[in-house]
């Protein structure tokens, strides 16, 4: 994908066509590493306020000041809405976020993992320990493969998938697309959930309103989080989901209080106030009409 950031004068500039017009700015101290992996290409700053930041094809993944909120969002709104996730899939996120915060649920018993750029995973090992963590999990097994292909191949088998994309430009685009939701789908067992990375509905409404058509379609369930995040575009994201049976606007399960001291942006107070959406972005959702289809559940 063509890499249109800069740095100039020592501050780094997140420049994207997806968000034309509005630019993110880091003031960086060291560049750590630099290369192109087969995929894509691989930067690490040192920051000088926000901790090291892991950049791909010129596009912020995440700084260690905030990286939290996104992973334990996108981690545990999905397994605290599931009454038992016992089998989970994460595609993408080679950083490692993701799996820290799904292995600290106990009733997790296998976790599957695939990332397409094994490169990403070397390189947060060696700079991301706090994050790459994740990958010492003994119910981990990881699988360095396409998300999209390998999801097509698994049937029936998982509780809760969790999508942990980049951007729907490069590598990430396919991630964004009808039949990688119905893949999706179809490996989810009875009553299970998805989430996947779902952009801005500030900033990228053609891409949010066609994943929401995309999963209202398809699950009997479906909900649309958001939360806040300083070093992403237009300082938020969101969590695209679906569900093939439980309700996924309140926690199921109860958060234990050795469990929610460990977090910092979790709670289930905000696992339901992150789907309260601004009166526009409801109205952009309200419209969009489903064609449920609901064949293949479980
Ligand atoms: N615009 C950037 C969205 C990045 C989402 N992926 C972040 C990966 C962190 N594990």
């Amino acid at each position: 994908m063509e890499n249109y950031s800069k740095i100039n004068d020592g501050w780094f500039s997140e420049i994207c066509p997806m968000w034309p017009g509005i630019s993110l700015s880091l003031e960086i101290e060291e560049v750590l590493y630099s290369k192109k992996s087969k995929f894509q290409q691989i930067d690490m700053y040192q920051t000088k306020n926000h901790g090291k930041m892991l950049v791909l094809d010129g596009i912020i993944q995440l700084t260690q000041s905030d990286e939290f909120v996104y992973q334990e969002m996108l981690a545990h709104v999905p397994l605290f809405a599931h009454p038992n996730p016992e089998n989970i899939l994460v595609i993408g996120g080679g950083d490692g976020g993701i799996l820290r915060e799904v292995g600290r649920h106990d009733c997790v018993k296998n976790i599957d993992f695939c990332e397409v750029d094994e490169d990403v995973i070397k390189v947060s090992k060696e700079f991301l320990p706090d994050l790459a963590c994740g990958f010492n999990d003994p119910r981990l097994k990881v699988y360095i493969a396409d998300g999209n292909a390998w999801v097509q191949e698994q049937k029936n088998k998982y509780d809760v998938i969790i999508v942990d994309s980049s951007d729907p430009i490069g590598p990430g685009e396919v991630l964004f697309e009808r039949p990688f939701y119905e893949g999706l789908k179809a490996a989810l067992r009875k009553n299970g959930i998805i989430a996947t990375q779902g952009e801005s509905f500030f900033l990228h409404k053609e891409c949010v309103t066609n994943l929401v058509k995309i999963t209202k379609d398809l699950f009997q369930v479906q909900a649309y989080s958001y939360f806040l995040v300083p070093t992403y575009p237009g300082g938020h994201l969101g969590i695209c989901l679906g569900s093939l049976g439980p309700e996924l606007k309140k926690p199921c399960r109860a958060i234990s209080e050795n469990f929610q001291k460990k977090l910092k942006y979790y709670c289930p107070e905000i696992h339901e106030a992150s789907f309260v959406l601004p009166y526009f972005a409801q109205k952009m959702f309200k419209f969009i009409k489903s064609k449920k289809v609901f064949k293949n559940v479980g």
